[in-house]
């Protein structure tokens, strides 16, 4: 995370702008005649978020007249650098991908540079010290989010002088939105030691292997006062678990999570949830906008950070039916 952090500070973050700053003559690639080929590696279909992330990839490849090939890769690294390497072989104009977890991703990017083929990082990050391999990254800041998630519970318990046990379900292990937006939750409740995470565990970002830990947190820990989930999907499968155990959730138990899907969000709206953090998923028009400049040789931001918020259960009542995804 760190080495991350210290990227976006050299190359300067920008929300949700692409400078265009001239070209620096890169490869120039076939984008002359407006037509590209890009090779998209997607992690999987593990939840609500990815589904309308891979939605908004493939669409706006249609509607920018970008020839997309794409490949999910079942939430398996070597399924991805597998895919990568296919795509260098079929002489893709620009690669992207959203990296399932953070390391290991050195070699194949290695490979692409070689080949003279520009790679975009969408939606997660990887770790390597060689900014080089990529052109941007574009996404969320996972650690904003998970003080955010923070934040709330702070307020939201500010008055109680007892302790408040904590059950955390991390996303997918090693995944960048797992490691940082555990990191930026612990930053802001670690500020008052009432706050006591009892049990952390991942659950893959999945509605099934969510209910699963949670059924576990629940037999090993009677006195759980809140649940924050890094994603809806698996505070949605918790949701089941905690009444499949005869308690009320939003009220016996509090629920934090973070996507703001449909479905979590009407669970927010019904008072199941209590907050939700949102990450958007609909990166596919700036993907595209960015790739074309890459492919052209123009220079475009090192970190592209997409502009988020956050919902109380009020908000989501009205949110709901202009939501997208
Ligand atoms: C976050 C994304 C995460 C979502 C999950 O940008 O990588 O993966 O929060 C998804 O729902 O599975």
């Amino acid at each position: 995370m760190f080495k991350r952090i210290s990227a976006l500070l050299l190359a300067g973050a920008v929300t949700m702008t692409m400078a265009g700053c001239g070209g620096d003559g890169g490869s120039g690639g076939s984008a002359d005649d407006g037509k590209i080929t890009m090779g998209f590696s997607q992690v999987g279909a593990e939840s609500g978020w990815r589904t309308a992330n891979t939605k908004s990839v493939q669409d706006s490849a249609k509607s920018a007249g970008v020839d997309l090939k794409f490949s999910d890769a079942q939430q398996k690294q070597e399924n991805q650098i597998k895919a990568i390497r296919s795509y260098i072989q079929q002489k893709v104009d620009v690669i992207a991908f959203s990296p399932v977890v953070e390391s290991g991703w050195d070699t194949v990017l290695k490979e692409a540079q070689s080949a003279k083929i520009p790679v975009i990082l969408t939606d997660r990050a990887v770790d390597s010290a060689d900014t080089s391999l990529y052109k941007t990254f574009l996404g969320s800041d996972f650690v904003e989010e998970g003080r955010k998630a923070g934040t709330w519970l702070t307020e939201a318990f500010k008055d109680s002088k007892d302790p408040v046990n904590i059950v955390e379900l991390q996303g997918t292990t090693g995944s960048a939105p797992a490691n940082d937006r555990k990191a930026g939750f612990a930053e802001v409740i670690g500020a008052d030691p009432k706050f006591k995470v009892i049990a952390s565990q991942t659950g893959d970002f999945t509605r099934a292997k969510g209910k699963e830990v949670m059924e576990a947190f629940l037999k090993a820990n009677p006195d759980i006062d809140v649940l924050y989930a890094h994603n809806d999907d698996m505070g949605l499968g918790a949701i089941e678990a905690i009444e499949g155990a005869g308690k009320v959730p939003g009220k016996d138990i509090k629920i934090i999570t973070i996507d703001a899907v449909k479905d979590g969000m009407q669970a927010l709206a019904d008072g199941k949830i209590s907050y939700i953090v949102e990450c958007s998923p609909l990166l596919g028009p700036q993907l595209m906008d960015l790739a074309k400049k890459a492919v052209k040789g123009e220079q475009i931001p090192a970190r592209v950070v997409t502009e988020e918020t956050t919902f109380t259960q009020e908000q989501a009542k009205e949110a709901l039916p202009s939501r997208q995804y």
